[in-house]
């Protein structure tokens, strides 16, 4: 099992939401609307502004329960007390970020390829508690995303092994269904919450979504 509730999961992306203070007011308002974890990835932000922004919505968040992770940099999720960190494939390796992170924290993980899925599969359990898979779909968000691997691609890495895999990549309400039946434990997105006029509106389309039966 994941150590965070991935269910509704919002990456923000600071350019989208307007800017730092835009990133903040969106999280408040995704939150409120059933976001169950927040992930704060800025890759164009200096170490400094990064650490700033994280603290910001850690401190909007403190109340709720909501997880806070840093996208990419271990130093400065460790540095304002993260909820957790999720790294990529070019990031420091998950056995060196789960050494610096300690056994409590989440440690995600991205995959695009069954070559890193294999490789994060035989990891020791307990190293990664999350795969983030894809992109489903070519996405404008991200604009150094592998090639989209689809559907049946997530499906075939979300049954390969006990690694619960979050999708992301082009990921819309409408998809939930397909999510679901390829085993995913959640659906992570950018732009399907941040830059919505309302941003809790859209959370609570992807939430019921979620949570239809
Ligand atoms: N990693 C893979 S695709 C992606 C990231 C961060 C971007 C997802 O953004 P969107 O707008 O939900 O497609």
């Amino acid at each position: 099992m994941s150590r965070i509730d991935a269910s509704v999961y919002l990456v923000t992306d600071t350019v989208l939401c307007g800017g730092p203070a835009g990133v903040v007011d969106t999280v408040r308002r995704a939150v409120t609307g059933g976001v169950s974890a927040v992930q704060i990835r800025d890759p164009l932000a200096s170490t400094r502004d990064l650490a700033a922004l994280a603290t910001a919505v850690l401190d909007a968040l403190r109340e709720t329960g909501i997880p806070v992770i840093v996208n990419d940099r271990v130093d400065v999720a460790l540095a304002v007390g993260a909820h957790g960190v999720h790294v990529g494939q070019r990031d420091l390796h998950p056995l060196a970020a789960r050494r610096l992170i300690g056994p409590a924290a989440h440690l995600g993980l991205s995959v695009s390829t069954e070559a890193e899925l294999r490789d994060a599969l035989m990891l020791p359990d307990g190293t990664v508690d999350l795969l983030g898979v894809g992109p489903i779909r070519d996405t404008p968000s991200k604009t150094d995303a592998a090639p989209a691997i689809g559907f049946d691609a997530l499906a075939a890495m979300c049954a390969a092994g006990s690694v619960p895999c979050v999708a992301i990549g082009g990921v819309k309400a409408a998809d939930i269904p397909e999510l679901r039946r390829a085993g995913a434990v959640g659906l992570a997105v950018i732009s399907a919450i941040c830059g919505q006029a309302d941003p809790a509106a859209a959370a609570a389309t992807l939430r019921r979504g979620w949570d239809a039966p």
